[in-house]
């Protein structure tokens, strides 16, 4: 097989590799091979069952010893200090179930197609997260008058648009006031897997998941802005080329459904038979705002589906509704509400990169007589 000559990544002159509108690239099946969704069935369970929460890798799983894993606290602060794992799991705990979703969920559709990983829908789950609050172990550390940001440096490193660099996501002191960020050794009742940010992560709960840095090896106090990649040069907002943007943030609100009925094989096309059906799926938003109102479209009337509760206060809830189905190829939609009065979009609300799309999910059945 030939290969191509890649581009030197050391170049910040090379560009990411364009993608054209059309069939998926090799480049981003091979995205899509190591980044795994959410399985839609999964969706009438509460928490995400372990191994079918999504995950968006960028660079590779780091290999960390956690024996010797330490978290330090640097920069600006007056006391820095650093941390063990085994010092890190004696400190308060507490679990709580967050819902994430990553901001290029629903991205495929986006023309002309940005490259990257090009997901539909699956890009969302909700785990319990065990750990201890990050607030206090910050404030221990004594930032210093005129620190603007705190930075987190994961332990991965790879390039992207030409910049090499270790992915790291920054705070400001308001932010880390305001949000209930958690420091993350466990995920439901377990210790966490090595794609979900082994040994350590955090969580920034009813934000995007870009926010909750994995493989977390240091937090540094800044007195001018964090200038890192996935901070500045992308999770932005952007209407064009020279549009600096706006940086993503809280979640939008968004509900999915369950496919109904069987599928086939290779197609996913759904099928199943007349008669009566219980539809159902999930709902959230962001910022700890909760979902008020799902509405199903069903023959041409928006429907009002029943809610359960929420599953914590940065989580999800259930909705379900009975549908009678008839014969023929139906068109099922699902929108979502929040207490803020949000609603979905019938359509993408496109960026650039597709990012943030929280247009309605739509799942087309095929129903078939009740014989024969
Ligand atoms: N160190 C590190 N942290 C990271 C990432 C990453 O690639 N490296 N990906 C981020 C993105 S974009 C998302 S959506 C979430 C995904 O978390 P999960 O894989 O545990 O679902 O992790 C975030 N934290
Ligand atoms: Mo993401």
């Amino acid at each position: 097989m030939k290969h191509d000559t890649p581009a030197n990544p050391f170049d910040p002159d090379n560009p990411r590799r364009q993608t054209q509108d059309g069939l998926f690239s090799r480049h981003e099946v091979a995205l899509a091979n190591r980044n795994s969704g959410i399985l839609l069935e999964t969706l009438p369970r509460d928490i995400t069952p372990t191994g079918t929460h999504y995950l968006l890798n960028h660079f590779d799983v780091p290999l960390i010893d956690e024996a010797a894993h330490q978290l330090s606290f640097e920069g600006a602060f007056d006391a820095p200090y650093s941390l063990t794992m085994d010092e890190i799991r004696t400190l308060p705990q507490v679990t709580m179930p967050v819902t994430l979703e990553c901001a290029g969920n629903g991205r495929a559709g986006v023309s002309p197609r940005s490259h990257s990983m090009p997901w539909m829908y699956e890009a969302v789950g909700t785990s319990a997260w065990t750990g201890t609050p990050l607030a206090p172990l910050i404030a221990r550390a004594g930032p210093r008058d005129g620190v603007q940001d705190f930075a987190f440096t994961g332990a991965d490193f790879g390039f992207d648009k030409g910049m090499p660099h270790a992915y790291g996501r920054s705070l400001t002191p308001a932010q880390m006031a305001a949000l209930d960020v958690l420091l993350v050794w466990g995920m439901n009742g377990q210790p966490l897997l090595p794609q979900h940010g082994a040994p350590l992560r955090i969580v920034v709960p009813g934000w995007y998941g870009m926010a909750s840095v994995k493989w977390l090896t240091r937090i540094e106090a800044l007195t001018e802005r964090y200038q890192g990649f996935q901070q500045v040069r992308t999770y932005r907002l952007r209407t064009g080329d020279d549009d600096p943007g706006t940086p993503i943030t809280v979640l939008r609100v968004k509900s999915l459904m369950v496919p109904p009925g069987v599928p086939d094989w290779s197609t996913r096309t759904r099928w199943l038979r007349e008669g009566p059906v219980t539809l159902q799926g999930r709902a959230w938003s962001g910022g700890g705002v909760p979902v008020e109102k799902v509405e199903v479209l069903l023959n041409g009337d928006w429907r009002e589906a029943t809610l359960a509760p929420p599953v914590g206060d940065y989580a999800w809830r259930g909705w379900s509704i009975d549908w009678q189905a008839k014969r023929g190829v139906h068109e099922l939609t699902c929108r979502a509400t929040d207490a803020d009065g949000q609603t979905q979009p019938l359509e993408p609300p496109w960026d650039i990169a597709g990012f943030a799309n929280n247009a309605v999910h739509r799942v087309v059945v095929h129903v078939a007589p009740a014989d024969g």
